[in-house]
């Protein structure tokens, strides 16, 4: 098969979250992740990126399967069911992501065979006798070394098993220094930094066992075959990891199908995606991330991801968030109370991506009162009630009073989106908030429009206050669409606030006829 020659095609930013565990209810932690990408994704193309954003589901496993039992169902039918409650969740996030993958899919089960068979090909796995102990709960195999001084293992480890059995197994200590190497040089692969060092240093810290990739389908049938042995479905990790290649495939991306000597698609559908821009991931699967995938992925001959991005943890209440204690936080129930935009805020100004956070009801309350109610909300509401008591809603004559402060802002935001720095953004937009809300206090429209020799000052002020309102819409389109659509209708103008540069100041025409002011973040008091 010769190289896939495809000129039209250019390379999409293509970045993607973990898949969940479908084995219960979305929570704060899944949403946070798909948020981070979902905001990475539309400002990547607000600044005028093609971008290719993956979510889904990893659906195999004896984690799913049990809680299938459980329920009395087969694994199949739970899952479909749960797949319909996480496709809502995606839509009540409002995520623009491309594509959505779940592990059960056939355009998936083919890539992980097709890279399961180049590996197996090339010399990489090998059959083994296994005795030893077994976690359910985290799907692995542990060792004498992960007994604790008492002898037990940690809890998180659930109910751990002893077990021998036959098992095939791919070669990664054969990989272990190329990596070291690979992370060594590469310093933006694995963010933050603080991530990075904890990799490097459980490679060189420790000698890599060798993966398992199999489960025998006596024990647990709920998975994918190993091509070259039906007696075996494939380790559910192994399985997963690869939807981040599977979905290009399935796409006609010709990086990953001429390395798993796969046929190109024709005639379409055919986009460039691999390799992956970003990964987001949190810090529990870190290992697998960037340990396990990239070792994955050189055995079958296709180039690293650029970026794994590790977030913290969410707490409730300074604890550890649990169904059976009930400290949870449901974002459904918090977005029909709040709106989705509030929501989306505080969890990404409240936590800056890599350390852990806690949620508190009163932090929660505390920030749309100050930041969305009286800092956002109040500067919108009162710029455009006063234009439209003061001058008809009619734009007057550009200003460039605040231009320059704007101007700053939108720069900052540029170089701290492009970054990923997502918690520095809301920052340095808020500066701009607070800086026109205290302008409208030192200008005093109010009192400038009792006196008509003010006329000029009066159209001034005015003027640049529904400016910075607009370019506010605009750099808060990726956070919060819905409120940076709705300034934008506010202001009469129909378009949608989804390109960066439309921030450039003085967009606002004069003689622009406003629409209707209303709150954005209707106050509570209770
Ligand atoms: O790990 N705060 O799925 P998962 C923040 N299927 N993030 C949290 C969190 C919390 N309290 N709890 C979970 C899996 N997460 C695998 C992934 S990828 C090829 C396979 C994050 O449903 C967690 O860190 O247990 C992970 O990134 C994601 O939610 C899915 O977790």
């Amino acid at each position: 098969m010769g190289e896939p020659n495809y000129p039209h095609m250019s390379k999409r930013f293509y970045l993607t979250t973990a898949i969940d565990y479908v084995n219960g209810q979305p929570h704060l932690g899944h949403a946070y992740e798909k948020i981070i990408t979902d905001v990475i994704a539309r400002a990547r193309r607000s600044l005028g990126e093609e971008v290719f954003f993956l979510t889904g589901l990893d659906e195999h496993g004896q984690k799913v399967e049990q809680a299938a039992v459980a329920q009395g169902k087969t694994a199949r039918a739970y899952c479909d069911e749960l797949a319909q409650t996480w496709r809502a969740f995606t839509a009540k996030l409002n995520l623009t992501n491309n594509d959505f993958v779940r592990t059960t899919e056939p355009r998936h089960r083919e890539i992980v065979q097709a890279g399961l068979s180049k590996v197996n090909a090339s010399g990489q796995v090998y059959k083994k006798i296994y005795r030893g102990f077994y976690s359910t709960k985290e799907e692995t195999f542990l060792t004498e070394k992960d007994r604790r001084s008492d002898g037990t293992f940690d809890p998180s480890y659930g109910n751990v098993v002893e077990l021998e059995e036959e098992n095939y197994f791919f070669k990664l200590r054969d990989h272990q220094s190329w990596l070291i190497d690979y992370i060594e040089k590469n310093p933006a692969f694995v963010r933050p930094d603080y991530r990075r060092n904890e990799v490097l240093g459980f490679l060189k810290n420790n000698v890599l066992e060798d993966l398992c990739i199999s489960r025998p389908v006596s024990r647990l049938s709920w998975g994918i075959p190993l091509p070259f042995d039906p007696n075996y479905v494939t380790y559910v990790w192994f399985d997963a990891l690869v939807n981040y290649i599977s979905i290009p495939a399935a796409h006609g991306d010709p990086v990953v199908r001429s390395s798993l000597n796969l046929q190109p698609l024709n005639p379409d559908p055919q986009l460039s995606l691999w390799p992956a821009d970003l990964h987001v991931i949190g810090k529990d699967i870190l290992k697998f991330h960037a340990v396990y995938w990239p070792i994955m992925l050189k055995a079958m001959g296709l180039p690293m991801p650029r970026q794994i991005l590790v977030h913290g943890w969410w707490q409730k209440d300074g604890q550890k968030m649990s169904k059976s204690t009930g400290n949870v936080v449901d974002p459904v129930a918090v977005i029909d109370e709040w709106g989705l935009d509030a929501f989306r805020f505080y969890v990404l100004r409240e936590l800056d991506i890599g350390p852990d956070g806690n949620w508190t009801d009163a932090g929660f309350r505390a920030r749309y009162s100050a930041e969305l109610a009286n800092g956002l909300g109040n500067l919108v509401n009162r710029s455009l009630s006063m234009l439209k008591r003061y001058r008809n809603g009619v734009v007057p004559a550009r200003s460039n009073e605040l231009a320059s402060d704007a101007g700053k802002v939108i720069e900052s935001t540029r170089a701290a989106l492009e970054q990923n720095e997502l918690q520095a953004v809301l920052q340095s937009i808020w500066s701009l908030i607070t800086r026109a809300n205290q302008y409208v206090d030192q200008t005093a429209p109010f009192k400038l429009a009792k006196d008509p020799a003010q006329a000029k000052r009066l159209d001034e002020v005015l003027y640049n206050l529904a400016e910075i309102c607009r370019v506010l819409a605009v750099l808060l389109w990726p956070f919060l669409p819905d409120t940076s659509v709705k300034i934008y209708a506010q202001l009469g103008l129909p378009a949608v606030p989804d390109k960066f540069s439309m921030a450039n100041w003085g967009g606002l025409a004069a003689g622009q006829q406003i629409g209707e002011p209303a709150p954005l973040f209707p106050r509570k008091d209770a």
